[in-house]
């Protein structure tokens, strides 16, 4: 059927056949031809050198359409990052600022007969007047997200300047008993005429409930009028554990009978209320908020990610056990939000006001459009609890110091505060801090929204490992105002593991452990309304320079969903079904000075057993869904198996480890893998190889003598810079300083590498220079390893007598240093 004699409203994305320039087009600008959605910075932030390019790009396409009187035509953009200029034949049709929410663009009245051209100019430049203007994560540029095009009837619902579709529902009263509803309509109309609104509510099992039709006379321009619809009666609500959705199908129809319009609106009945002491409530009920944060980032892709794929990671959320979400630190895609009504996730969202403002007109007047923007963009969904606004933007601030700059703040926030509750007076207001109580209390920032949230990283950026304390201390100093851990989190790397994990390892194990305290801390007290950890998944950030580059690894999950420990322990506490894991999925390669190894075991179960190889293992502790066992494992491979029981039935899951123990006989057949100066096992999924944490030498086998551990964040832990040219960081980021190595091997000839990379920047513009000897003597004349935070590395090959091997130095110049150890018997 020909489109322009359709009636009602057409909906079709439109994200195929554009054409991509990246910079500014010359005449003789090369195009390739990219689907949405896009971004050209999938890449390169993680590029060692280059850093990413933030700068202009064009996207181009021609579009046919079969132009009719009746109707008018829109394109739909659901977000482009961040400054796009939209033109149509030639002619700029729109220009939206900010990369996170979506826009229209009306095309009707530049539409020609034939082929239309239409061309968008993309900027993700730092600009001083649009936020973030900071943020520990990256600012992909592109149309990012679909693109529709639309077509309606000469009269419509209003595509207004905030992208909203003009359809507003509340429901001012809700109770089990009955419900009411009211409907804001915003119509765009050409001329003056008569209207017949039809307003069909539909319940979550299709039926419908009333069919009403209200007549109104319309003026040319915008029209906004409001109607109560009929009381609907026992209401099912929407929860978590039952996310009834309702739909209102409301059409626009001539006098005469012709269909204008329509649209399917989903929503849902429930109320809420935040209590200072009491936290949560819903329907009533009360209800520990707990969930994630989440970004809009994939390996790989950028921000440029299929609705599938954000789908999965609100599903991901959801089978965590969770019942909440905050989109920090942007409002994110449709089908983010969408997926969060279906599956039950109750969602906090924020604009992108981070770490910092411009004093200026115009970041003040984007900040109030983006907060406008996104309140009516998402106004009808009933996930949607929390509006917030302004990230930790006290961080690095001192009362005294900065107090313009913080008076400024204070006195924005009050702007969009009263902003928000003028546009939304049935959800709540927040502002997230960083976990500095007074600064916040005493600036005034924590007196103007309707709750407090604050990012506290207790056991991560702070030694202390729990967040109780400061939890405590803010209900004694602020008891009247409810409040939320907008983030806690920790940082680890899959391939890191530790049987004594410390803040800063980047261990597995240490953030299981920071997680298991701080959810204690988080339990116990009611008046800590929800929780929302740091983050879902791993998640890219240019500046940082963790285990992985480039990369925040606070996620449960890593940057491509593999769930980590922590992920399981949520499980184990969250879930209302029967639940039971086995640690380490990603660690079923172990190599051990010891054939006793520790493992844990994620369950709900009040019972649980351990059966190794089919022999019971023996249980260390067991608290608060986390148990903690010692294995005896042999060479080879093991069967791991847990029982958790509930009453009658219970559950197991499976697990294996192929096990190595290091012993003289071991070490001929093997490559020993030793990481000086650190605590850790380190697994190479690449090479599969386990780098040990390095053991002391008692005259038994192998390790050191004597020397210290370079520790400038803590013992075994090493630095955070980045290392170049390898992507094994954490061996070059560990290191010994002077001190001897002994191996007990059998007569042979060996390979023996040495590994360094200069950590340490007291040697910038020192020397370092040594000697290398082999059983005292000298092998390696005069080292010296310049080159700052670089991998590099010096084969030896040596033949060993029965006496073993001993590696030690004679130094020049500095101190000596080693920062991993390989042997190999040829
Ligand atoms: C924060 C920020 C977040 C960072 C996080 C971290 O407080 O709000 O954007 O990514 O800490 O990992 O440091
Ligand atoms: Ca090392």
């Amino acid at each position: 059927m020909d489109i322009s004699a359709q009636s009602g409203r057409n909906i079709q994305s439109l994200n195929y056949s554009w054409s991509f320039h990246k910079g500014e087009i010359a005449d003789t600008a090369e195009w390739t031809t990219v689907n949405l959605p896009h971004t050209w910075n999938a890449f390169d932030p993680f590029d060692e050198e280059k850093g990413y390019y933030r700068g202009v790009s064009y996207y181009k396409r021609s579009l046919k359409l079969p132009l009719a009187e009746n109707k008018n035509w829109f394109l739909y953009f659901e977000g482009v990052n961040q400054v796009a200029e939209v033109y149509v034949n030639g002619q700029l049709a729109t220009k939206h600022i900010g990369g996170y929410t979506g826009f229209s663009v009306p095309l009707t009245q530049f539409l020609q007969e034939g082929e239309n051209q239409l061309l968008v100019k993309v900027d993700n430049s730092h600009n001083e007047a649009i936020a973030p203007l900071k943020g520990d994560f990256n600012f992909y540029g592109g149309i990012y997200r679909d693109v529709f095009l639309i077509s309606t009837g000469k009269t419509h619902f209003e595509f207004s300047e905030y992208g909203d579709k003009g359809i507003f529902i509340s429901t001012p009263k809700v109770s089990e008993k009955e419900a009411l509803v009211t409907a804001r309509l915003n119509i765009s109309s050409s001329d003056k005429s008569s209207l017949k609104i039809i307003t069909e509510l539909i319940d979550p099992e299709g039926i419908s409930i009333f069919k009403k039709t209200k007549k109104t006379s319309l003026k040319s321009g915008t029209n906004t009028l409001s109607y109560d619809l009929p009381k609907v009666n026992n209401p099912k609500l929407w929860h978590p554990d039952h996310p009834y959705l309702y739909q209102l199908k409301i059409s626009l129809e001539s006098a005469k009978g012709q269909k204008l319009d329509e649209q399917m609106v989903p929503f849902g009945f429930r109320w809420f209320r935040f209590d200072a002491n009491d936290g949560f409530y819903l329907n009533g009920k009360y209800l520990k908020l707990i969930g994630t944060n989440r970004h809009q980032d994939f390996e790989g892709l950028g921000n440029a990610l299929s609705d599938q794929r954000h789908l999965n990671d609100v599903q991901l959320i959801k089978e965590m056990g969770s019942n909440f979400f905050r989109t920090a630190h942007y409002p994110q895609d449709p089908a983010v939000i969408r997926a969060a009504n279906k599956l039950g996730l109750l969602v906090s969202m924020e604009i992108p006001l981070d770490h910092d403002i411009t004093d200026s007109e115009a970041f003040y007047e984007n900040s109030q459009h983006m907060m406008k923007e996104m309140i009516r963009q998402n106004y009808n969904h009933p996930s949607i609890i929390i509006w917030a606004y302004m990230n930790e933007m006290l961080l690095g601030r001192n009362l005294e110091k900065d107090q313009e700059i913080i008076k400024k703040i204070v006195d924005f926030a009050k702007v969009l505060e009263d902003l928000t509750r003028k546009e939304d007076s049935s959800r709540y207001t927040m502002i997230p801090n960083h976990g500095s109580l007074e600064l916040y209390q005493k600036a005034g920032l924590t007196q103007i929204p309707m709750l407090v949230g604050w990012n506290l990283y207790f056991g991560w950026y702070e030694a202390q490992l729990g967040a109780g304390k400061f939890l405590d201390a803010y209900h004694q100093l602020v008891p009247a105002k409810p409040m939320v851990i907008t983030e806690y989190g920790a940082g680890s790397d899959p391939r890191i593991r530790s049987f004594n994990p410390v803040r800063f390892d980047f261990s597995i194990e240490w953030q299981t452990k920071f997680h298991q305290q701080n959810l204690i801390d988080i339990m116990e007290r009611p008046f800590v309304s929800g929780a929302a950890v740091w983050n879902l998944a791993d998640f890219g950030s240019e500046n940082r320079n963790d285990a992985v580059p480039k990369i925040n690894s606070k996620g449960l999950i890593s940057v491509d969903r593999t769930p980590k420990d922590a992920y399981h322990l949520y499980q184990a506490w969250l879930l209302k079904k029967p639940f039971v894991k086995i640690g380490g999925e990603n660690w079923q390669s172990r190599v051990g000075y010891s054939d006793k190894q520790n493992l844990q075991v994620f369950t709900n179960a009040d019972h649980i057993e351990l059966l190794v190889n089919g022999q019971a293992a023996d249980l260390l502790s067991f608290e608060n869904h986390l148990s903690e066992w010692r294995v005896s494992l042999k060479t080879g491979r093991n069967i791991l198996k847990a029982t958790a029981y509930f009453g009658d039935s219970s559950i197991t899951d499976y697990s294996e480890i192929n096990f190595g123990k290091i012993n003289k006989d071991w070490l001929s057949n093997n490559t020993l893998y030793f990481n000086c100066g650190a605590n850790f096992f380190f697994t190479d999924p690449i090479d599969h190889i386990t780098w040990l944490p390095e053991t002391e030498f008692n005259n038994e086998l192998l390790g050191y003598k004597g020397g210290e551990v370079f520790m400038p964040r803590g013992q075994g832990v090493g630095t955070d810079r980045e290392i170049f040219l390898t992507n094994n960081d954490p061996i070059y980021q560990t290191a010994r300083i002077g001190g001897e190595y002994y191996f007990d091997l059998e007569a042979g000839q060996y390979e023996v590498v040495l590994h360094w990379a200069e950590i340490d920047p007291a040697y910038q513009d020192k020397n370092r220079q040594f000697d290398i000897l082999f059983n005292d003597k000298v092998v390696v004349e005069g080292l010296q390893s310049k080159a700052a935070f670089t991998a590099i590395s010096k084969k030896i090959i040596t033949y060993v007598d029965k006496e073993g091997l001993k590696i030690s130095f004679k130094l020049k110049e500095g101190e000596p240093i080693l920062n991993a150890i390989e042997i190999r018997k040829l």
